[in-house]
């Protein structure tokens, strides 16, 4: 019985190091190094191998390095193979961190004093407390919950949209595509934490944002495809978004020369709102490894009907 890991090789020495000492009889292997094929009875993957079960014919589970899982081809691997998706308290460390920093860039008008200063203009603008600041997460899962929860605390008027009824403490929570019209309209910055499907690709577009207030700003922390970048440039040229501050695109990385990379109300990182933490995230396939052997759920196990 062994453990396969295939993702970034440094961070699985960090995995293997911490393996060895939590769990010294699993072996751990990191690709392209499998061992005995037939031993491989867990695989963690940012993307699996093509048809994983012809290479490793008694694999049991298959875990994401990642909170999302769109960029597994979900077809390949078969129904009886439980994927379990990550859900870890770095993760939600880390982008708890990333949002909360973008909405405060964008609440105290860092962009337009950055543009300030490129003038060397000493100029006060006007001061809108939190209260009277409207943030609406896209997405009340793991991440757009803790997200919330921290922003909250700042006083802000807060809000979140997802597919089914959820209740968070002092967030007004919308539900259902019949209620994102009003959501949006009483939002000033929108912070997108969907997953990928087919349901959300491509949700970020003209029509969306012309559904916000005028003047709102997008911090996007989800995946690239929700985006339409065209659509994006449009509406910061038209003045219907102030700011984006992006930190997923499509492709990844933007082209050399793409618009977005040089426009003066775009903040860009390269996919680093969050990661998956080595130490905190082996205690979290450890207990499910344990879970898996009771016969018990595994935390993140994901719907394969909703692709999340
Ligand atoms: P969860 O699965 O816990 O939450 C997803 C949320 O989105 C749920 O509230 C869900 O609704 C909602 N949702 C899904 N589909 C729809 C839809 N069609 N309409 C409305 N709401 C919908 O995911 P996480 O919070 O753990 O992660 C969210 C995403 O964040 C990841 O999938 C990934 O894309 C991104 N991410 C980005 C990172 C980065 O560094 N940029 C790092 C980690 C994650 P419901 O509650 O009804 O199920
Ligand atoms: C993730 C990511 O999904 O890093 O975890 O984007």
């Amino acid at each position: 019985m062994a453990f396969l890991y295939k993702a970034d090789p440094a961070r699985g020495a960090q995995w293997a190091k911490l393996f060895a000492q939590k769990a010294p009889d699993l072996p751990f292997h990191i690709w392209p190094d499998h061992g005995d094929p037939a031993a491989i009875r867990y695989l963690a993957a940012w993307q699996p191998p093509d048809n994983p079960t012809r290479t490793f014919p008694n694999l049991e589970v298959v875990f994401s390095v990642g909170a999302g899982i769109d960029q597994f081809d979900l077809s390949s691997v078969p129904a009886h193979v439980p994927v379990v998706r990550m859900i870890e308290p770095g993760i939600v460390e880390g982008m708890v961190e990333y949002v909360t920093q973008a909405v405060l860039t964008i609440h105290r008008d860092l962009f337009d004093y950055g543009l300030q200063q490129q003038q060397q203009a000493w100029r006060e603008l006007p001061l809108m407390p939190a209260g009277q600041r409207r943030i609406g997460v896209l997405g009340l899962g793991v991440l757009g919950t803790a997200v919330l929860e921290r922003l909250r605390l700042f006083g802000f008027d807060c809000a979140g949209w997802s597919r089914s009824a959820r209740e968070i403490e002092g967030v007004d929570c919308y539900a259902g595509e019949g209620a994102l019209d009003r959501f949006l309209a009483r939002t000033d910055i929108l912070i997108c934490l969907l997953p990928l499907t087919p349901a959300t690709r491509g949700l970020l577009d003209a029509a969306l944002f012309a559904k916000l207030p005028r003047g709102a700003s997008l911090i996007q922390t989800g995946r690239g495809p929700h985006l339409n970048q065209h659509d994006l440039l449009a509406a910061l040229e038209s003045g219907q978004l102030h700011n984006a501050i992006l930190d997923v695109t499509d492709p990844e990385p933007l082209p050399a020369g793409h618009p977005l990379w040089m426009h003066p109300r775009v903040r860009i990182t390269p996919h680093i709102a969050s990661a998956t933490r080595p130490d905190t995230a082996v205690d979290v396939v450890l207990d499910n490894l344990r879970r898996h052997r009771e016969g018990l759920p595994m935390l993140g196990q994901i719907d394969r009907t909703q692709g999340y």
